[in-house]
């Protein structure tokens, strides 16, 4: 029975400030817990209006059946826990569509609250497939179905550009001065991007009914990056039973490491909670933050589900515990992610990237791989690859870790995991990468489809022959010999590269 410290909520919000889109358990154990230590010393006017997008009814259900109040324990290790109580969230919307049932639809609700005066900032966390872009390039994707139905029905919107766009349009048509938009997703420039799609949204819009509401978005809204960090496993019944033993049920609780940080662009005309006071760094660009972040933890993550997935391991822990995993991220932090970056002001990256190692190996967690492998088509260009081509600009390229890792994911695509379990890949992008796997003859051909995919791929770096044979030759060791055999022999070659570097360096 680990020790636990329990942090009792004892204070509730006075009225939303916050409109959230993405009621997920990312949100529940980052946002609202920052925004419960606002609540506790006294700022009760940013009570969150928290909106479940997709079709998890029962996560709302629940949630209401509690008045918003639930946990979050969060795991030190298996013998330190504390757990909070939390009550920022003060209304809970649901908006998705359940598989074929019948359930109630908030919208005109979360229409309401998005307008409203109090309303001063909207928060998201809709991951990156959310926000319907192409994950290379970052523009609205038109081809998208719920953006195609939101050009259809740009009052009923269902799209997360769509609810801003339309919340928006309200407010301007109420005379309400607009929210601030503060995207909470792992991609690059957040709020650039998000600002991006909305006005691209927002032209189209006013083409078809004549406005120019997209000036107006372009002139007056916030849409300031950041940077937010927390590791929070999808909840499962193991973690529920786990909880149970301490005496918590609770339906909607999350459960979460202890780390916690949130890096904010300050840029909230109408005003923001006093979030520095509990731990959050409000800064003026949070680009070396994020990209530190999105390269060497997300990056290792990926490497991690891919390589670890089809070497037969199921959760992070028990993939780090593994010394040719171990040896594995800590050369691609090290070699190849660490030196492509502008490190915020007082960051050492070795530092950096041992807290990660530490993070990662917290067994009290059941952080599942398959979890992070979801959507790497939407993944990747952040992760890896952005990291590669500033490697293949440079004079001495480090790419054998993301090739590999490219490799990995190839073979992961096709359905099948290391211990011959066959399972069906979870990404918008999975209809392309089946019929790529069906119709490649060779290996060759393979890798050349893949790398083809201009959504995820550059054009650049997929002919970039030192790439393309990187992850030729990888693939080719993985299926001859295994996951495992192909791992080790990387780390073999890579130990012996970074001795070349050494020599080279000190001649
Ligand atoms: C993970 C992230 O699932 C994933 O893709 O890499 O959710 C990761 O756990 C968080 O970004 C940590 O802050």
């Amino acid at each position: 029975m680990p020790e636990v410290e329990h942090f009792e909520a004892e204070a509730a919000p006075e009225r939303i400030g916050i409109v959230h889109l993405g009621l997920g358990a990312f949100h529940r154990a980052h946002q609202a817990v920052y925004l419960q230590h606002c609540l506790e010393a006294g700022q009760r006017e940013w009570g969150l209006c928290s909106v479940n997008l997709r079709a998890n009814h029962a996560l709302v259900t629940g949630l209401r059946a509690q008045q918003g109040r639930y946990h979050v324990a969060e795991y030190r290790d298996r013998e330190h826990v504390t757990l909070r109580e939390i009550t920022a969230i003060c209304e809970a919307l649901f908006t998705g569509r359940g598989a074929g049932e019948v359930v109630p639809d908030d919208l005109s609700v979360l229409l309401e609250r998005l307008e409203a005066p109090s309303t001063r900032i909207v928060t998201l966390t809709v991951t990156e497939k959310g926000y319907c872009l192409s994950p290379a390039s970052g523009r609205l994707r038109f081809d998208d179905p719920t953006i195609a139905e939101d050009l259809e029905t740009p009052e009923q919107p269902r799209s997360a550009p769509g609810l801003l766009v339309e919340g928006l349009r309200r407010r301007r048509a109420a005379g309400v001065v607009p929210f601030a938009v503060l995207s909470c997703d792992n991609m690059p420039s957040n709020g650039r991007r998000v600002r991006a799609a909305v006005i691209e949204l927002a032209q189209r819009l006013d083409e078809q009914r004549g406005d120019d509401l997209a000036d107006w978005i372009a002139r007056e809204v916030a849409f300031p990056s950041s940077m937010v960090d927390r590791i929070v496993p999808a909840m499962d019944e193991r973690a529920h039973r786990e909880l149970a033993g301490l005496g918590v049920d609770d339906p909607a609780a999350v459960t979460c490491e202890v780390y916690s940080q949130w890096v904010i662009e300050d840029d909230f005309p109408a005003g923001r909670p006093d979030w520095a006071a509990f731990g959050v760094e409000m800064v003026a660009d949070v680009t070396p933050f994020e990209t530190m972040k999105l390269r060497m933890l997300n990056g290792s993550h990926s490497l991690l589900a891919y390589v670890g997935v089809m070497a037969g391991f199921e959760t992070v822990s028990e993939a780090v515990a593994d010394p040719a995993m171990a040896a594995l991220i800590h050369g691609y932090m090290h070699d190849e992610a660490a030196p492509t970056l502008t490190l915020p002001v007082g960051v050492d990256p070795a530092a950096y990237a041992e807290r990660l190692l530490v993070r990662f190996s917290n067994d009290s967690l059941h952080h599942r791989l398959q979890q992070i492998a979801m959507d790497g088509s939407q993944k990747l260009p952040q992760r890896w690859l952005h990291g590669a081509r500033c490697q293949l600009a440079g004079e001495r390229p480090r790419i054998a870790a993301v090739a590999l890792g490219v490799a990995a994911w190839i073979r992961y695509t096709a359905g099948r995991d290391g211990r011959g379990e066959l399972f069906e890949p979870s990404d918008p992008l999975v209809v392309t990468l089946q019929a790529r796997h069906r119709q490649s003859t060779s290996l060759a051909s393979l890798v050349t489809a893949m790398l083809g995919i201009t959504e995820i791929f550059p054009v650049e770096l997929a002919d970039d022959a030192r790439f393309y044979g990187a992850v030729l030759e990888a693939l080719d060791r993985i299926d001859r010999y295994g996951m495992a055999a192909a791992l080790q022999y990387h780390v073999e070659q890579e130990a012996d590269a970074s001795k070349s570097v050494e020599q080279g360096n000190r001649s």
